[in-house]
């Protein structure tokens, strides 16, 4: 049996993590024969951390072969110490009347202490992927504080998006999810994505030579990937989980898989347009655990560049509204 790893993960008490902890702890992330100690952090609030026992308690009652041990606590310092992988869920909601701006300087501060203290404690060559929104701008925070780990072990959740595009591509061509390859997700985690459908593939055709309706795919396809997030709290009352869960477990598991192609939000040099130094989402290709390299060379239409300006301009903006908090 391998050595357990240790994977911290915030808002442990929160519906993302309810559905997260059993895919992690069961082997769904890292693997079937890698064992994982899991480091839940809360906020200091006893009915947070009421409700984060009794989610240690249903883990418990799963005897899970893979699970070394659970540990609990609302101290940034213990959850994240030795931490292999920081898993950033936790985040403040949007609350009533509050702007845009606000919510970005309200979590920039939790993503600047944790930032701070990841770097402090964590192991050698720690990753860190965040889900908390705005999670580009968080994640380009969390890093800017770091001292010791690279900008590039900081990385941001685009995957909800690539699967939710993939589903929707597969069902408008009537084929199975496998069947679509090579979308991609640039930008943000907002509604001014852009998934790439130029270099999209079904059953390894162009995608536009299997669905010939580019007007459906320059309109619907884009808002409705974009909207998505919107659509579920309308239907279910709440924000995505499941899915926000499962595609956490597959951007993790493709950032450990040397070889993989798949979308994250990771520091720009520059690639595609968007600024140096934004925290865009872009194709990369895992080299070896946590290590990866921006694909280039894809081709990008008029259509493509406009869409990305946009969702580039929108990353801007967010850095400007959270300048003071970086460095
Ligand atoms: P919940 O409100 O159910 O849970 C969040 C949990 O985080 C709460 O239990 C809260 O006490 C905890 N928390 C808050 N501040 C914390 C801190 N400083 N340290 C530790 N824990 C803290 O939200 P949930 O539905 O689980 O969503 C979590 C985050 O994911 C939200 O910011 C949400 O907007 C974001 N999402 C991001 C997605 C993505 O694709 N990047 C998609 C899904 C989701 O909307």
């Amino acid at each position: 049996m391998k050595t357990p790893i240790r994977v911290a993960v915030t808002g442990a008490a929160g519906q993302i993590s309810y559905s997260l902890l059993p895919r992690i702890a069961s082997g769904a992330m890292f693997g079937l024969d890698q064992p994982v100690i899991l480091q839940l952090l809360e906020v200091p609030v006893e009915k947070a951390m009421t409700a984060l026992e009794g989610v240690a308690m249903e883990l418990d009652d799963c005897a899970f072969p893979l699970l070394s041990g659970i540990v609990l606590t609302d101290d940034a310092r213990v959850a994240f110490r030795d931490a292999n992988w920081c898993l950033l869920v936790g985040a403040k909601p949007r609350g009533p009347g509050m702007e845009r701006a606000d919510l970005l300087k309200e979590n920039g501060k939790i993503f600047t202490t944790q930032g701070q203290i990841i770097d402090e404690v964590s192991a050698e060559n720690a990753c860190v992927a965040v889900v908390g929104n705005p999670a580009n701008t968080n994640a380009m925070i969390a890093a800017s504080k770091a001292r010791r780990l690279t900008a590039d072990r900081f990385s941001a959740m685009v995957r909800l998006d690539q699967n939710r595009a993939q589903t929707m591509l597969a069902k408008k061509a009537g084929v199975a999810t496998t069947e679509v390859s090579e979308i991609f997700i640039f930008g943000n985690h907002s509604p001014t994505m852009f998934p790439a459908f130029g270099h999209a593939k079904i059953a390894g055709q162009p995608v536009e030579t299997v669905i010939t309706d580019r007007a459906w795919l320059e309109g619907e396809f884009c808002e409705k990937v974009g909207k998505r997030g919107a659509a579920i709290i309308a239907a279910r009352g709440a924000s995505s989980a499941t899915s926000a869960a499962n595609a956490l477990v597959d951007h993790v598991r493709s950032l450990a898989t040397p070889g993989a192609i798949h979308s994250i939000a990771v520091r720009s040099d520059g690639h595609y347009g968007f600024d140096e130094n934004v925290w865009a989402g872009m194709p990369v290709k895992t080299i070896s655990s946590g290590t990866y390299e921006v694909v280039t060379g894809i081709p990008l239409d008029d259509f493509a560049k406009g869409k990305i300006a946009a969702t580039n301009k929108e990353l801007l903006e967010e850095r400007a509204m959270v300048a003071d908090m970086l460095g």
